[in-house]
């Protein structure tokens, strides 16, 4: 029956085709001009069926000391989150970044120098901000979390060739929708986080993932960032994301190796493509 449950998550997954970016065409968008701003191929199409191996690389401080750079870094694809950089933690991180996923805060906040960094260039960026659960738009236009849609025109306008794309905060509700009713509890109404974003993702465009300290190893820690000197348990947990619900969620989905699991903070997931249902 574990068997089951795990096929029946899957399926629920991979036939609600939650994926969805901004095409452009939507109002407001449309009348801003976007039609011509947003890259013409949607995201699936751009990339999808060129990665057969895919690692998805979380945040936490636990992937210290974990000496899986290499091992990361032999997957086709690699997916990172927000400013975590590979500079100076090449050996436990890896260095190859394919695609990163980015909060709105990344692109509003000055401190993060999205315009300039290096970390925003030469890789797939996707953007999110919550947006409205009712889909409105235009309410979310106005009002966004953090303003990534000045930031957005800008980077589209100064390097047109980078692949870069807003995550329709449909896909973000229906995810949520998703985690709440497979959850006894109530899970509590915020978005889903980045790393939880990012699995469903590649599992769109990937035949084959590998997670890495999303579900945490034996190195589990308080610190929060392997970047960062900085302890929180939240960061793991979660506060403001349901990412405890999310970790749950994954692992039912997941192939666990036990030894796997305690020394890399390793599950596996298959892409949607590899599921029949
Ligand atoms: O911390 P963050 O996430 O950038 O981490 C990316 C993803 O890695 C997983 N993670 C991280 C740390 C940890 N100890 N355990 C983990 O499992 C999570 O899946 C997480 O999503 C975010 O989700 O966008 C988040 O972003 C930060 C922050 O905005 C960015 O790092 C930019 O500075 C948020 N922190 C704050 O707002 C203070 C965080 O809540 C969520």
């Amino acid at each position: 029956t574990k068997q089951k449950d795990k096929k029946k998550l899957l399926c629920q997954l991979k036939q609600q085709k939650l994926l969805k970016t901004l095409t452009g065409s939507e109002e407001p968008f449309a009348s801003l001009g976007w039609r011509k701003l947003v890259p013409q191929q949607p995201l699936e199409q751009a990339i999808s069926g060129r990665y057969r191996t895919c690692a998805v690389v979380s945040s936490a401080g636990a992937i210290l000391n974990s000496s899986l750079g290499r091992e990361i870094d032999s997957h086709d694809a690699v997916l990172r989150f927000n400013a975590a950089p590979t500079e100076g933690y090449e050996n436990d991180v890896g260095s190859k970044t394919t695609i990163r996923i980015i909060n709105s805060q990344i692109m509003a906040d000055p401190q993060h120098r999205f315009a300039d960094s290096h970390l925003y260039k030469n890789v797939t960026l996707v953007a999110w901000d919550p947006g409205p659960y009712s889909g409105n738009l235009e309410a979310w236009y106005k009002n966004p979390d953090y303003d990534l849609f000045t930031a957005y025109v800008e980077r589209r306008k100064r390097s047109p060739s980078q692949p870069f794309y807003i995550l329709h905060p449909d896909f973000l509700w229906n995810l949520w929708d998703i985690l709440q009713s497979n959850t006894e509890e109530n899970v509590h109404p915020n978005p889903p986080s980045s790393g939880f974003i990012g699995i469903v993702l590649m599992m769109s465009i990937c035949e084959n993932l590998d997670i890495y300290e999303f579900i945490p190893s034996k190195r589990h820690t308080t610190l929060c960032h392997y970047y960062e000197k900085y302890h929180d348990l939240a960061c793991t947990l979660g506060a403001y994301h349901p990412l405890f619900y999310e970790k749950l969620f994954i692992r039912r989905m997941t192939k666990v190796s036990l030894d796997e699991l305690m020394t890399k903070g390793k599950v596996t997931l298959p892409g949607f493509s590899q599921i029949t249902c």
